[in-house]
């Protein structure tokens, strides 16, 4: 009737806020105890973009580099095996430079999957690609010239940032590429390292397949664009860290659902241009992408490379944490999904820059949980704990008035390789964003059946005016019906009938 006519329901996406259009000025660049700039901010803010300069330290607290005093002989060794390769590229000399300065890997690491991607390319393909490879490798032997100042690590528990420049990314992820990172390259348990993804791109080289083809090819189409001097990028990218500090009492909380636009059609990362995009991603951000895992997470790490860098600083990711990462560019298409992706060329990317040069691109990484069996997730304490976790990926700043928040481009978060729920993980995100006070533009993925669904359930939320409190407690219902009975009633007809039934009862 006429409620569900002045229902914000079912909007075009043209009706959601995007970047550039809702972004709010940004403050001068500047540095501080809780946000790292490599750049030099005082050069930046007169137009140039040079390394800020500073002193390395070998702790817990930062990267450590492979320039460092501690690590001079094999210093000494990369550059010289690293200029050999410059000079004369081949897959066999990437071979034997790595694991010339990684001896202790020599007969554990394999290369076949580069070397059998070698094999497989076209001959003009493969002068490229020994081209990229000689830059590469000069631009890793520049680390200690573009990135003298030590790197944060972002701990677990801490809101901190780092902003640098896509060529000290480039510089980073060459490095990445040839394995030259200290104290990487276990990740067993009680190692320095465990709680961190790994970096360096060895699991990348060996056990050959298509899929690993097709990550090189866009990894190598990305090294070539940033290793030219035409190509190479001019801006910034800033990873920050978020941990929510006071978890919300959803069951008291008010707010009512904000606008949705669903779509069974597009993707996330086309469709949601200048939204908040969420990367649906792994504990360790990025998940396979170095090894052989390609689902949602891993095509937008090698669509977007610089990505990659997170997995050098960022700590093992907690309930209630998150990465936001800010000005990634996009350096190429695809098509396919999981075994069907196929790289299909580089891609042009006009996105505009912020005042701090960066593309306005927003991406979030936020881990759903992993549920082994279906009826775990049917349990209040796994509820909010995807709650807290969406909530703290989807809040603005405290200081960004709503006006200013662009919708969150999602989808079927964790419902995937996670096994999730997605009626129950839709409205998990539904209930955040409204929360955070930010429309959804939410993609099904081909799920024609979700879009009805959920189309259907937002709509009777929104006309029976019911708050997100109201709808946790009916979650709560549901998890405790599941829990009692056994079975696994329709979650929206049970909505549906539990809210009618605390109305009538009023
Ligand atoms: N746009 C919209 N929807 C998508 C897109 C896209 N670009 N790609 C996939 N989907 P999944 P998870 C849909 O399995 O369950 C990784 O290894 C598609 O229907 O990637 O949270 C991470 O590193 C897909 O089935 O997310 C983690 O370890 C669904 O979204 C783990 O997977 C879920 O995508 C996360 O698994």
């Amino acid at each position: 009737g006429n409620e569900d006519d002045e229902a914000p329901v079912d909007v075009p996406l043209s009706e959601l806020k995007k970047l550039p259009a809702c972004h709010m000025e940004l403050e001068k660049l500047s540095f501080s105890t809780t946000h790292t700039v490599l750049v030099n901010v005082n050069e930046f803010h007169v137009g140039r973009l040079l390394p800020q300069s500073g002193s390395l330290k070998w702790d817990s607290n930062f990267v450590k580099m492979p320039f460092c005093d501690a690590q001079r002989s094999r210093w000494e060794d990369i550059q010289k095996y690293l200029s050999h390769l410059s000079d004369a590229p081949s897959p066999a000399k990437v071979e034997k430079a790595i694991k010339k300065y990684n001896p202790s890997y020599r007969d554990q690491w394999t290369f076949d999957a580069l070397h059998c991607f070698f094999e497989s390319i076209p001959e003009d393909e493969r002068e490229t690609v020994l081209h990229t490879l000689s830059k590469m490798a000069k631009l890793a032997l520049k680390l200690p010239a573009l990135c003298p100042k030590a790197i944060p690590l972002l701990r677990r528990g801490t809101n901190c940032s780092i902003t640098l420049s896509q060529r000290q990314i480039g510089c980073l992820l060459a490095n990445a590429f040839y394995c030259t990172f200290p104290h990487r390259n276990t990740t067993q348990r009680h190692s320095e390292y465990s709680s961190f993804p790994t970096i360096n791109f060895s699991s990348l080289f060996g056990g050959s397949s298509e899929r690993k083809n097709q990550k090189f090819k866009a990894l190598f189409n990305y090294f070539r664009i940033i290793t030219s001097e035409e190509s190479c990028p001019f801006g910034l990218v800033t990873f920050q860290r978020c941990c929510l500090s006071k978890p919300p009492d959803w069951r008291r909380e008010s707010a009512m659902f904000t606008k949705l636009h669903i779509s069974s059609k597009g993707s996330i990362e086309e469709q949601g241009t200048g939204m908040l995009q969420v990367d649906f991603a792994c504990n360790m951000v990025g998940g396979g992408v170095l090894s052989s895992g390609l689902v949602q997470e891993e095509i937008l790490f090698l669509i977007h490379p610089e990505l990659i860098a997170a997995r050098l600083f960022t700590e093992r990711l907690d309930d209630v944490e998150c990465l936001k990462i800010t000005g990634v560019q996009q350096y190429s298409t695809y098509k396919g999904y999981s075994d069907t992706f196929r790289y299909t060329g580089p891609h042009t990317d006009d996105t505009p820059r912020d005042e701090w040069k960066r593309l306005q691109r927003q991406i979030v990484a936020i881990d759903a949980v992993c549920f082994t069996r279906r009826r775990e997730q049917y349990c209040v304490s796994s509820v909010c704990r995807e709650l807290n976790k969406a909530y703290c990926g989807f809040q603005g700043d405290f200081n960004t008035p709503p006006d200013y928040l662009p919708a969150v481009a999602t989808g079927k978060w964790g419902c995937g390789a996670f096994n999730g729920d997605p009626k129950l993980k839709t409205l998990v995100q539904l209930m955040a964003a409204a929360l955070a006070q930010r429309d959804v533009a939410y993609f099904t993925f081909k799920d024609g059946q979700l879009e009805k669904d959920v189309q259907e359930i937002h709509r009777f939320l929104v006309s029976r005016k019911v708050t997100i409190g109201r709808l946790y407690h009916a979650l709560e219902n549901y998890c405790s019906h599941v829990h009692r009975t056994r079975e696994l009633p329709d979650l929206y007809k049970f909505i549906r009938d539990n809210v009618t039934d605390t109305t009538s009862k009023h």
